[in-house]
């Protein structure tokens, strides 16, 4: 099997930072060597097949993307990326494994979702893959279903206190599959957004000629995820189920998990950049000869963009310092203007929900770091380790050590990135980031041992990412 040394480099850790050597056998990590080390007299890095150089760089377990959405069908479109174009820009940014979301949509079969979902992912993939699965509503079929989620390497799943119709499942519905869920040991990740109030608050607004997309934040208020938050706690609580809330964006939704976590209860939290950084206020200042007011059509995404007045962004920041917030993932979820997020204009109720940024989450998490919000060790944590743990997959992914996958990142601190539409890989034709200037550049991307991104060279190649069977998460057992 070929062997690389990834030579040079200063190793960081969610819990530390090293000058160490790495080296890699096949698809797998087999040492982490001090520098100049020996073993028994022995050199271990003569005769490697491939040296990587990473001086002045930092080495990195590749990141794990928690949440993205390929092909997912949403108001009468579907999001722009395949799991070949997606798993690509993952690569690109440093993004070495991505955990999808198989759909049941309301009303069809939860086995028949995870087919499809698998179908559209075999031998497309650049990267490893693995599953969360949407449960549009809950029946005894579904309930069923969930028996055999372990067994097929899904040991989390969506559910949505929003959407009515199309995945929104009521209390009494998230009340059953959370006492299943207690039961088995799975993980229920919650959409918090209270979706039949937004639902009539956006009538409200249309009717009163409110229709650009600013008007979508005003009508998911934050009280609306504040309520939902607080709810799916108390269901939890009741039921014992563990609870992951995903894109978290109001402060006072992290206050609620704040709250449960205090006393005890395993509730979880993700943020993604897109609450970070970008703003309602941006959204109802963008503006362009194109597209007019309508521009901030590109920042419409569930949960909304908050209101930077209101501090939602700075509390976001510190709770990602606190361990009140765990993890961020992307909520990729790219639609095009033309074409796609266009179906909106003159009713922001129809543009298709979702910013695509899975190529830059790294980058975006890395000027965290920079601007001294985030030790170097928070942003590996953050980013690539505890997805790893919350999603059982640690060991394997989400560290540096020997019998781990190689699945290594190196980072040039002093490289630039400029996030572009022009430049990205993501299939959009707009970035949500257009313009950004990043300190720091992805230089070395290796999955399992095989470079696929080295500079500005793409390696990988589709069918090189493989399904990853998930077990438990590890941070409930
Ligand atoms: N939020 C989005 O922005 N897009 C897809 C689904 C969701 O919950
Ligand atoms: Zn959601
Ligand atoms: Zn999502
Ligand atoms: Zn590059």
């Amino acid at each position: 099997m070929a062997t690389t040394l990834i030579t040079g480099g200063t190793v960081v850790s969610a819990t530390g930072r090293a000058a160490a050597d790495v080296l890699v056998d096949g698809e797998q990590i087999v040492a982490v060597l001090a520098p100049g080390s020996q073993l028994l007299g022995t050199d271990l890095r003569q005769g490697v097949d491939t040296v990587v150089d990473a001086a002045g760089k930092y080495v990195i377990p590749g990141g794990i993307d928690a949440h993205t959405h390929f092909e997912l069908p949403f108001g009468g479109t579907e999001a722009s990326d395949t799991f070949e174009s997606g798993t690509r820009a993952a690569a690109w940014g440093g993004t070495t494994t991505v955990i999808d979301f198989a759909v049941q949509t309301t009303g069809t079969r939860i086995e028949d979702g995870l087919a499809t979902w698998h179908a559209k992912a075999a031998g497309n993939c650049a990267i490893d893959y693995g599953f969360h699965q949407i449960m549009g509503g809950v029946d005894e079929f579904s309930l069923q279903a969930m028996d055999h989620f372990e067994a097929e390497g899904i040991t989390s799943f969506k559910m949505f206190m929003a959407y009515p119709g199309v995945f929104y499942s009521d209390d009494g519905q998230i009340l059953k599959a959370m006492q299943k869920a207690a039961e088995l040991g799975l993980l229920t990740m919650m959409h918090a957004e209270n979706g039949p109030a937004i639902d009539v608050l956006a009538a409200q607004l249309v009717e009163q000629g409110k229709t650009d997309p600013y008007y979508h934040g005003i009508a998911r208020a934050w009280q609306m995820e504040e309520e939902a938050t607080h709810r799916a706690i108390m269901l939890a609580n009741l039921t014992g189920a563990p609870l992951y809330v995903v894109h978290v964006s109001a402060k006072q939704a992290v206050e609620q998990l704040a709250w449960a976590r205090d006393k005890g209860q395993n509730v979880f939290g993700e943020t993604c950049p897109q609450y970070l950084y970008l703003s309602l206020e941006d959204q109802l200042g963008a503006s362009s000869e194109e597209w007019g007011a309508f521009e901030g059509a590109k920042w419409v995404c569930s949960t909304p963009l908050r209101s930077r007045e209101e501090g939602h962004q700075d509390h976001m920041w510190q709770a990602l310092r606190t361990n009140d917030l765990q993890m961020v993932s992307t909520d990729h979820c790219p639609f095009c203007m033309k074409g796609q997020k266009e179906l909106g204009r003159g009713d922001f109720r129809k543009i298709p929900n979702g910013i695509g940024s899975l190529e830059h989450r790294l980058d975006l998490m890395y000027q965290g770091v920079v601007t001294g919000e985030l030790t170097l060790e928070r942003w590996v944590e953050l980013t690539s380790t505890t997805p790893a743990r919350m999603f059982g997959m640690y060991g394997k992914k989400g560290v540096i050590q020997p019998g781990a996958d190689a699945d290594v990142v190196i980072y040039d601190p002093n490289g630039h990135t400029t996030i572009s539409a022009a430049t990205h890989h993501m299939n959009m034709d707009h970035s949500a980031w257009e313009g950004y200037e990043i300190d720091g550049h992805v230089d070395t991307v290796i999955s399992r041992g095989k470079v696929i991104v080295d500079g500005n060279r793409y390696l990988g190649s589709k069918g090189d990412g493989r399904y990853v069977k998930r077990a438990l998460s590890q941070y409930l057992t």
